[in-house]
């Protein structure tokens, strides 16, 4: 099997045991339908970039001023992946250098508050991230965390709280954007709590970073003063994150980023961001961003007729979150039968949620990854039904094993793509 892959030839060389991990990863991805809503496949350009020498150099600094010798490449790569970002967001600074999205939220912390500051940000129950001050963070640990909810009845951001809870608490820094939330974020509404408060506001566009750069979901500029993302999920680059933001507080981030956080960015990392940014300010990708959100729309829409119990009722963006309480089970019980089946995705809680969260009620599917491998509207309806069966069936060793099979169909009849451009072969 491994002898298909060259990328592994020298791994094969000598470490078979890691060859074979690689190589059944390889086999795994193609044959399962992947439903985690924050994964995607990159092209083998971005592959190509994060595999290459870059991985091999020492640049603590920032172009034009490192601490060691050697940088002309490296400089001009990372002066490249920050203007292709400034391009795609319309950001004022752009800083690539975070090695992940939590880290990338840390140095926005250390930047602009200081530890023991009331910081306000989304529960992560009710789709917040854990560094947007959930108990178990260091994130509510260092500063004093403030978290607002959800309504109740609609499960959409309850801004009638958010606005309460800003004038109580007059948080240093308001954090809006979301890790499990099915609709669209105000950003606009949110600054305009932000400025009443004399909070700073940072989005957290880790999710629907690709959306906004096709253009189907809102930007957060000119509304925050710093943006985070990872770039491998919607925006379909290499894992890592960047931190975009206003100029006043750009030197701040800088310096956050490094020296006080982190030592030698990783290049290989920012060399793959460059492509992937390359990739994502191609007509194809706002075309791709489109289908993600139509794909999420009829898939939505199939699983609420099938009697799913959607949070907040439906989805304007890449993800939806089932509560599987509507068909009598948990998202732990359902996500493992789905992945016999062959289809991926993840328990996740879901707004007030009774049980734990290594248990919880619910689970998280999206549609980045289907939609890269060239899924449309139809297969979103042949999803739907399988996952209707599956949780129908659940203990079904027999259903689950012929849903698989028909899932390996899919899979082989679209293959995960090598490239996103035109190389005119
Ligand atoms: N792990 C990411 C996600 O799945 O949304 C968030 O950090």
């Amino acid at each position: 099997m491994a002898a298909e892959y060259d990328n592994l030839r020298y791994i094969k060389l000598q470490d078979a045991e890691i060859t074979e991990l690689i190589a059944d990863e390889e086999k795994r991805q193609r044959e399962s339908i992947r439903l985690i809503a924050s994964e995607n496949y990159v092209s083998k350009a971005v592959m190509d970039a994060t595999g290459s020498v870059l991985t091999n150099k020492y640049s603590e600094g920032y172009a034009g001023k490192r601490y060691y010798l050697g940088q002309r490449n490296v400089d001009a790569i990372e002066t490249i992946a920050i203007e292709r970002a400034k391009q795609l967001f319309g950001a004022e600074h752009v800083n690539v250098q975070p090695y992940s999205g939590s880290p990338a939220n840390l140095e926005v912390y250390y930047a602009l508050a200081n530890p023991g500051d009331t910081i306000m940000g989304m529960s992560l129950p009710h789709g917040g991230h854990l560094t947007h001050g959930w108990k178990v963070s260091f994130s509510a640990n260092y500063y004093n965390a403030v978290q607002y909810p959800v309504c109740e009845k609609t499960h959409l951001i309850d801004f009638d709280k958010v606005v309460e809870l800003a004038r109580e608490y007059k948080p240093k820094l308001i954090w809006c954007g979301a890790s499990a939330y099915p609709r669209e974020i105000d950003f606009s509404r949110f600054a305009e709590i932000a400025n009443e408060v004399g909070a700073k506001l940072v989005a957290d566009i880790a999710h629907i970073a690709g959306l906004v750069a096709a253009g189907v979901h809102k930007s957060p500029f000119p509304f925050s003063d710093a943006v985070t993302t990872t770039t491998h999920k919607s925006l379909r680059g290499p894992r890592g994150a960047m931190i975009m933001c206003k100029e006043e507080v750009a030197k701040k981030i800088d310096k956050a980023v490094f020296p006080a956080l982190q030592g030698g960015p990783h290049n290989h990392t920012t060399a793959a961001m460059a492509v992937a940014f390359k990739e994502a300010l191609t007509p194809d990708f706002k075309e791709y961003g489109k289908r993600v959100v139509e794909n999420a729309k009829v898939l939505a829409e199939e699983l609420l007729a099938k009697g799913f119990g959607l949070v907040t009722g439906g989805t304007d963006n890449h993800l939806i979150l089932i509560d599987m309480t509507s068909k009598n089970t948990s998202g732990k019980i359902m996500a493992t039968a789905m992945e016999t089946a062959g289809i991926v995705c993840n328990a996740n809680s879901v707004p007030f949620d009774k049980r734990k969260p290594f248990d919880p009620s619910g689970i998280r599917i999206g549609t980045c990854a289907t939609t890269t491998r060239g899924l449309g509207v139809n297969d979103m309806k042949k999803l739907a039904g399988w996952i209707d069966k599956i949780s129908e069936s659940i203990d079904d060793e027999n259903v689950l094993k012929s849903i698989r099979k028909e899932v390996l169909e899919m899979c082989a009849a679209n293959p995960i793509p090598d490239s996103f451009v035109n190389h005119g072969e």
